[in-house]
């Protein structure tokens, strides 16, 4: 393992990353109160990197890290052709929806607020909705709200934060969770990076890798 490289997004995915880590890998190399961002290999670990969600399929394709911690929402946003999708790791669970001040479909010409221009932008085009995109980097649930658009394309959990913002779901556009991602050149020749997938599916299906 001491040869692997992993980079994962801070944030929600990075807490319930440590899960699986630790019953497959073991020994969880940050420190809880840790600011460091670079982990390296070590004989009981493999390297880690912390990184913003949007840059682990760039630093898995030029091969900075073997492999990459990060949600499907995200791939799917932001593509990066030079990598391979090879679990799906089944947390983080979510997913990223159209919601508004009512559950009517919109109709004319509305303003929807998201921070995923490119998948809100495919979602309008399929279904030949006449909306204008305001592209915000967090809190899309104020736009409603501040009247700023009708309604927003955002990652929905448990409801709780539409419902506090009296928004309702109108459809779902997507259903995201992390993935690993790997370097295809790495995941070919690296007996490791193969072996630290089979680690992770066999946590995930809640059976020992020896037995897996
Ligand atoms: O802060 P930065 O821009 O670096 O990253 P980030 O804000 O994208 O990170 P983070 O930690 O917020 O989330 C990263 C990833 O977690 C997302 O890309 C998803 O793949 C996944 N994920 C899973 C979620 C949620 N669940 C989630 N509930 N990401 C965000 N949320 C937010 C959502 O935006 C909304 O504000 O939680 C709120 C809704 O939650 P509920 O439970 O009230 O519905
Ligand atoms: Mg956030």
């Amino acid at each position: 393992m001491s040869e692997l490289t992993v980079a994962i997004a801070k944030g929600r995915i990075l807490d319930s990353f440590r899960i699986l880590w630790e019953g497959s890998i073991g020994h969880w190399p940050i420190p809880n109160t840790s600011r460091q961002l670079w982990f390296p290999p070590t004989e009981q670990s493999p390297g880690m990197l912390i990184a913003r969600a949007r840059d682990i399929a760039t630093l898995v394709a030029l091969g900075v890290a073997d492999v990459g911690v990060v949600g499907l929402d995200v791939l799917r946003e932001y593509p990066t052709p030079d990598v391979l999708e090879v679990a799906d790791l089944a947390i983080s669970q979510c997913r990223v929806v159209i919601a508004g001040t009512h559950t009517d479909w919109p109709q004319g010409p509305v303003r929807i607020a998201t921070k995923y221009p490119r998948i809100a932008g495919s979602f309008l085009n399929q279904h030949q909705i006449a909306g204008e995109l305001v592209s915000l980097s967090g809190s899309l649930e104020l736009a409603p709200v501040l009247g700023l658009a009708s309604y927003i394309i955002d990652i929905v959990d448990t409801g709780r934060t539409l419902q506090e913002h009296d928004l309702f779901e109108v459809s779902t556009i997507m259903a995201s969770s992390a993935r690993l991602i790997a370097n295809p050149a790495h995941f070919y020749t690296k007996p490791e990076v193969q072996e630290f997938r089979d680690r992770m599916v066999c946590i995930r299906k809640g059976e020992p890798y020896a037995n897996c």
